[in-house]
């Protein structure tokens, strides 16, 4: 049993930790939720306990044996050394740590021996990085990677309480004829629209989601050159991310053998039988935990490229269950 903390409890990432611990029976001895001071006071259930959310002091970590970190850039900076010099094994969803070359970046199905090289921080990667190198894992080893090129659709939960708000809030309202102005978190109206950009631009054009995408790629998939390029966008989907992937394989691969591939790969169910008009959607992908792929085809601009459709819960496997994972992979080697 393991003494464990959750930074961040309240935010819709955290939610999702706390049903995901529960649901899985992770040995929980004592759990401790823990906020910046906006939320210390709040109170949260976990299995069928009410639990005062303390405010997140390095001394809130003493006796910790695994803390999850779902809060802000700085807290983690600030508080991940902290906690791991009072011996606790933090996993962390925020980005900093994430290419830190003595932080682990890891998703237990594709890279779990960086699990094992930790040094007290383990990093989660990012939501549309974990169900793109879901799908890429099993090509690469069936075939080898050249190219990547992935345009991603990311629903409004991705960027956290305040955006679901803001899409619940104006839909009625466009459906009703009125309009609708720049909301507070999207600088244009996100119900019944589409955004090209996720997250801020960054000085070479592409956003920091997009840099996410490429480096954290790269990284997990131990192919610093991965020549790979992405499009993040924003649409009025509550949860669920979807991504139009274009492979370009070491060796040419039939959709068959890409489909065969991805069947093997625990974590990824293949949905994709066009005569049955089956394929992933969000909704469908929407509180499950695996990355669902499908629209398997053949590029008919460059032969020896493959086309797939990667869906899945941006806040399970995206968030909550791939950090949930790591450490019941860490609890399972003895490395917490
Ligand atoms: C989004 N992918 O959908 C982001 C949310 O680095 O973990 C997660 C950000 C991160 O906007």
């Amino acid at each position: 049993m393991k003494n464990v903390a959750i930074l961040g409890a309240s935010g819709l990432v955290g939610q999702e930790l706390l049903r995901i611990l529960a649901e899985r029976r992770f040995p929980v001895r004592q759990l401790k939720v823990l906020a910046t001071s906006r939320s210390a006071g709040q109170t949260i259930e976990y299995m069928g306990e009410e639990l005062t959310i303390e405010e997140a002091r390095p001394e809130a970590f003493e006796g910790v044996d695994i803390a999850f970190f779902a809060a802000s850039n700085d807290a983690s900076r600030e508080l991940a050394p902290e906690a791991v010099r009072r011996g606790c094994v933090v996993i962390d969803k925020s980005s900093y740590w994430r290419m830190d070359p003595e932080v682990p970046l890891a998703v237990p199905e594709v890279n779990p021996e960086a699990i094992r090289r930790h040094k007290g921080i383990l990093a989660s990667p990012n939501c549309s990085t974990i169900q793109l190198v879901m799908a890429l894992h099993p090509l690469k080893a069936a075939a080898g990677l050249r190219r990547v090129v992935v345009s991603t659709y990311q629903s409004v939960s991705g960027t956290g309480k305040d955006a679901v708000e803001e899409l619940r809030q104006q839909a009625p309202r466009v459906l009703q004829g009125d309009g609708v102005g720049p909301g507070r978190v999207y600088e244009k109206p996100i119900a019944f629209n589409v955004l090209a950009r996720c997250d801020a631009f960054e000085a070479n054009g592409y956003t920091k989601e997009e840099m996410k995408l490429t480096r954290e790629t790269r990284k997990i998939l131990e192919m610093p050159d991965l020549p790979i390029s992405a499009t993040a966008v924003r649409v009025p989907v509550f949860v669920g991310h979807s991504e139009s992937v274009l492979v370009e394989t070491g060796r040419p691969l039939s959709v068959e053998e890409a489909r065969e591939a991805l069947r093997r790969q625990p974590g990824v169910v293949v949905v994709d039988d066009p005569e049955r008009l089956e394929y992933p959607d969000a909704l469908s992908a929407a509180g499950r935990d695996e990355v669902f792929v499908g629209r398997i085809r053949e590029d008919l601009s460059a032969p020896g490229s493959l086309w797939m459709w990667v869906v899945s819960d941006n806040l399970r496997k995206g968030a909550a269950l791939n950090a949930v994972q790591i450490a019941e992979f860490l609890v399972q080697e003895g490395l917490a």
